[in-house]
């Protein structure tokens, strides 16, 4: 951490050439000492202030009148409210209206952020910095901030305003400067707009170019992945139902030279169901509707609403998609990343596949209800696709193999087993599908030998998530949230202040919410979530409410968990409570377990359960986030309705609470973001001062130089190794230094000139 904080808030007072920003109004941003004050409106003489209006909202208004306890207030749009003074909150002066970054405003309450993000996002700026971190709110319409243009205008810094191009090229700079691997860490909630950021991201550095087009084949990624990983869901039409690590590799010359793409838990169970008005994999729907008659032909397929998997939701298109437009554009990408003809048609067949598993049916065979798969079209058609035969797909579905004492057993499957097994195969061809692209796409990027270490990772992983009913998907995803919380919070608030403890400066601490004890509640061993599902999902007869019942016996006493009646627990998690129904937890933990049957060696080598995988995933991903510098960019969903200009202030709220916005703001401007080793800043400002030093050591030149420049005592910390100071000061001195080394290199010129 350090200097790249101050290159971003040193400069963010400037604007957009198109959209003036008010903040270059403002100049140097006021400081003044009731930062992150929430008490209420005292000083009578200002009359800009927040007041609550009766649906919940702050509205801005104007102060009439004030007498006894009581204001009269004019609210927005005439009105006249009386209020009780001290419901009011302070406002910021006007010119601090819609400051690109919260750091600059002088009352840090609620209401002022609520307000600044919203003014912004009125006109179209929907970024805004929040200290070191970037809010990206979603317009839900094309914003005129992207492409070539503004690209180049980042590249060049002639445009400094937020951005995720600023923070793509901050990455870049850093990666070169410091020679050390970045990340671009995105989060918040589904349908905030991850995946469009790390798009705009990924736009950003492929502009750099690599040379054989590799930076064409890496953004061409993107509508493959989509295809097959996400679907139309009640809350974002493009959802994506797996999580992304996108690693981009660097030349020496700083050209992008591959990419190594690694995915996280791809929610197969939509595979086989889903609820209604959403839709299963886009890929489905873009084959039905795109594939030529040919393959239309090869692959038996049907029209979308005449398959079982696809008919249960109801739900066959998205309003302003064409799918069948999708499906060449699909097949466009898989040429440009190198899948060959046959086996796109390969891939094909498997989708098909999947999908007519769904309708493959079967016949009671006995009074104890086990069954034969019935030879009709769908079998038959599964059974030509896949390559086998239709005994060998009876043998499968109908029937579980299993070895006892050494012994091979047979046993019938009863109708429910036998269609959970045709649904668990049609998951698992779907999971192999899916990541069988994944590493095709990997090896067509591959970095190779042309591998120098050095990368820019992105991370587009599923947001926390809390429905009326959380199952087994949501009590992962949110696991695999509160790690990545751990991460934000430790380098924007533990790190940060630990450095200066360390170095011994005057701080006094700010608290932030610690979501340590919530991760020992899923990880500790060998009383946490994840081992007792682990261990319950070993035993032959426990079901889902033994689970529960073991859960609540011993975790109750944890303060992040609670037992619920019957088969329910809730989780206290940093973004709030969840409340998970252990229905099927067990059978979508164990998953493969007794797919067995079907290939006995790939079932030895997957007897690690699907929390334990997971898990372990994502341990790898941290320690490799771990060695990056961060990048944080978090996406808030300004309105459930994926509609623009609604700006629903409780939702809005709700978000930056969650994930700690305001307390990094905090932070960040009681705290000194930059920092430089004594010897490193009389190196490089030593030389500007009058009096001659050369024999006194770095310290004291240090101070030299802090006295010559009239820095103030309150904007920096002298420590036992470093300085410490606050946002805009090292820009004074730099610019300084600038001027003279200009002069300097002038004079030199003249100087040659005059030789020559
Ligand atoms: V989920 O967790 O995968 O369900 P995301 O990824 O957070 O979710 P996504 O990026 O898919 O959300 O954004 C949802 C929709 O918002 C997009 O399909 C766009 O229609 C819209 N969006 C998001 N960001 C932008 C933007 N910068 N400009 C225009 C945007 N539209
Ligand atoms: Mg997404």
């Amino acid at each position: 951490a350090g200097g790249g904080g101050e290159a971003n808030s040193a400069s963010s007072a400037a604007a957009t050439p198109r959209r003036p920003s008010p903040a270059a109004a403002a100049g140097p941003s006021p400081r003044d000492t009731r930062w992150g004050d929430t008490s209420s409106y005292g000083a009578k003489k200002k009359n800009r202030v927040f007041c609550q209006l009766p649906n919940g909202d702050w509205a801005l208004c104007t102060v009439i009148t004030t007498s006894g306890d009581e204001s009269v207030l004019k609210v927005p749009e005439g009105k006249v409210l009386r209020l009780k003074t001290e419901s009011l909150q302070p406002a910021n002066p006007e010119i601090l209206d819609g400051v690109d970054d919260l750091m600059q405003l002088s009352y840090l309450s609620e209401p002022s952020v609520l307000y600044n993000l919203q003014y912004r996002y009125s006109q179209d700026m929907i970024y805004t910095k929040a200290g070191p971190v970037l809010v990206a709110v979603n317009p839900f319409k094309k914003v005129a901030l992207y492409g070539n243009e503004y690209i180049k205008a980042y590249r060049n810094k002639t445009m400094d305003s937020p951005h995720v191009y600023a923070i793509a090229d901050s990455a870049l700079r850093e990666m070169k400067s410091d020679e050390v691997n970045q990340s671009i860490i995105i989060s918040g909630e589904s349908g905030a707009g991850k995946t469009e950021t790390a798009k705009i991201a990924m736009q950003y550095l492929a502009s750099l170019g690599g040379g054989s087009g590799i930076e064409y084949e890496i953004l061409q990624t993107n509508p493959i992945l989509e295809a097959f990983g996400n679907a139309k869901t009640l809350r974002n039409d493009n959802s994506s139902r797996f999580g992304k690590l996108i690693e981009i590799h660097f030349s020496t010359t700083g050209r992008i030279c591959g990419a190594m793409i690694q995915t996280f838990l791809l929610e197969k169970s939509r595979v086989v169901q889903c609820a209604v008005g959403e839709r299963s994999y886009h890929i489905f729907y873009q084959l039905c509707a795109g594939a030529p008659t040919t393959l239309r032909e090869k692959l038996n397929l049907k029209k979308v609403d005449e398959y079982k998997y696809l008919k249960q939701s109801c739900c066959y298109s998205i309003a302003g998609v064409d799918d069948a437009e999708m499906f060449r554009a699909v097949t466009e990408a898989m040429n440009i990343v190198h899948i060959s003809k046959e086996d796109q048609d390969n891939v094909f067949a498997m989708v098909s596949a999947v999908l007519w598993l769904g309708d493959v049916s079967f016949t009671i065979i006995d009074n104890e209800n086990h069954v034969e798969i019935t030879v009709e079209e769908a079998a038959e058609t599964v059974s030509r696709l896949l390559g086998c035969s239709i005994e060998d797909l009876n043998l499968v579905l109908s029937k579980r193999h299993m070895k006892v004492n050494n012994e091979n057993i047979v046993q019938k499957l009863t109708l429910t087993q036998a269609t959970d097994t045709r649904d668990a195969l049609a998951k698992a061809l779907y999971a192999s599908l899916f990541e069988w692209l994944v590493e095709q796409i990997n090896k067509s990027l591959s970095v190779g030998k042309r591998r120098t270490g050095r990368s820019i990772s992105i991370l587009d992983i599923y947001g926390f998530e809390s429905f009326d009913k959380n199952s087994f998907e949501q009590f992962c995803i949110n696991y695999a949230n509160e790690r990545l919380q751990q991460h934000f919070n430790r380098h924007l608030f533990k790190l940060e202040q630990e450095e200066y403890v360390e170095d011994g400066i005057d701080w006094a601490k700010v608290e932030f919410e610690d979501n340590q004890d919530c991760l020992n509640l899923f990880e500790k061993k060998p009383l946490g979530l994840l081992s007792l599902l682990d261990e319950e999902s070993t035993f032959p007869n426990a079901t889902d409410l033994t689970f529960a019942n073991k859960l609540k016996q011993h975790l109750d006493t944890n303060s992040c968990f609670r037992g619920e009646r019957g088969k329910a627990f809730t989780v206290r998690h940093y973004a709030g409570e969840v409340a998970y129904d252990t229905s099927g937890f067990l059978e979508k933990n164990r998953d493969l377990l007794h797919m067995d049957s079907i290939q006995p060696s790939v079932a030895d080598s997957q007897k690690l359960s699907v929390a334990m995988k997971f898990k372990g995933q994502l341990f790898q991903l941290m320690q490799r986030l771990e060695s990056t510098t961060p990048h944080f960019i978090r996406c808030i969903k300004p309105n459930n309705l994926q509609l623009p200009a609604i700006y629903g202030q409780e939702l809005v709220l709700q978000q930056l609470k969650c994930c700690g916005v305001l307390e990094v703001v905090r932070i960040s401007r009681s705290g000194y973001p930059t920092r430089m080793t004594h010897q490193k800043f009389a190196r490089r400002y030593g030389f500007l001062l009058l009096e001659d030093v050369a024999s006194q050591d770095p310290l004291s030149v240090s101070v030299a130089i802090l006295h010559q420049f009239n820095i103030l005592p309150e904007m920096y910390q002298v420590g036992y190794t470093k300085l410490f100071f606050r946002t805009g000061q090292i820009g004074n001195l730099e610019n300084t230094r600038n001027r003279t080394l200009h002069g300097v290199l002038r004079v030199q010129s003249c100087f040659r000139g005059y030789q020559a």
